[in-house]
């Protein structure tokens, strides 16, 4: 079973695509301990079977609001096989923030560009190689009314859940300074097997300079928690 999460800003399709995705096999929760609603259904692509978790929608990966929490500790902590980015075309620049912190997660990330109809519509003309090539991550055109595109992109989940192990890491970069200050943290959480184990070290890194409270705790029970701290004093 491929497990895919499907996730995106607010409004930009995902509801849609995932009804495409798993036609009448769905089923709705809560997510643990929470009212908010959580969708989960299967499908199938040439006898593979995929499990699709839909996420609520979210413009970011902050602690500050419960849904970003749930999306990001379900990417954290179940670690998906593949995590769709559905990206709203004629909203690009904004949508990519999102996708910029899924990278940063070191999550299996692909884009689906959704309302593609639309951005056809309007003339909007996007360099969808180009921006494939750039973030390193595989990208779908998609119409999610129309299911145009669907079964493209149930192929390009299947094979990056294959190849996951080759994926190019793109690294977004800080700046020297910073660079630096990431590099020494994680030096530190990287002698905290337990941490290290279980998530990106970067990523920790980066969420420790942030200051972010969800890390904050880990680190809060770590034996290098005086050393990791006094650094970001
Ligand atoms: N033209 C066009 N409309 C789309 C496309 N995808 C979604 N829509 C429309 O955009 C609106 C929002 O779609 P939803 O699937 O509800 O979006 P969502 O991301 O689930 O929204 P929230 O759950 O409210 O965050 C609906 O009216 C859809 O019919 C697309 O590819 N093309
Ligand atoms: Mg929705």
């Amino acid at each position: 079973m491929i497990t895919v999460a499907l996730i995106g800003n607010p409004n930009v399709g995902k509801t849609e695509l995932f009804n495409r995705l798993t036609g009448l096999k769905q089923h709705v929760g809560n997510w643990p301990g929470v009212t908010v609603e959580k969708k989960t259904g299967k499908c199938t692509y040439k006898g593979e079977a995929l499990e699709i978790v839909d996420l609520p929608g979210t413009y970011s990966l902050t602690t500050h609001a419960i849904d970003e929490l749930i999306a990001r500790d379900y990417i954290v902590k179940e670690n998906p096989d593949v995590v769709v980015d559905i990206v709203d075309g004629t909203n690009l620049e904004r949508n990519l923030y999102l996708t910029l912190l899924l990278l940063e997660l070191e999550a299996n990330v692909l884009v689906a560009l959704n309302q593609w109809d639309i951005v056809k519509e309007r003339g909007i003309d996007i360099e969808v190689d180009k921006l494939s090539e750039l973030l390193g991550v595989p990208i779908v055109t998609t119409v999610a009314p129309t299911g145009d595109g669907v079964e493209k992109l149930k192929e390009v989940v299947v094979k990056a859940a294959k190849g996951k192990e080759k994926r190019r890491k793109v690294v977004l970069g800080y700046g020297d300074d910073i660079e630096a200050l990431i590099k020494k943290v994680e030096n530190e959480i990287s002698k905290d097997t337990s941490l290290s184990s279980k998530y990106p070290l970067r990523w920790l890194a980066i969420k420790v300079l942030e200051k972010d409270d969800e890390v904050l705790k880990m680190i809060e029970d770590s034996p290098y928690r005086d050393k990791i701290m006094e650094m970001v004093r």
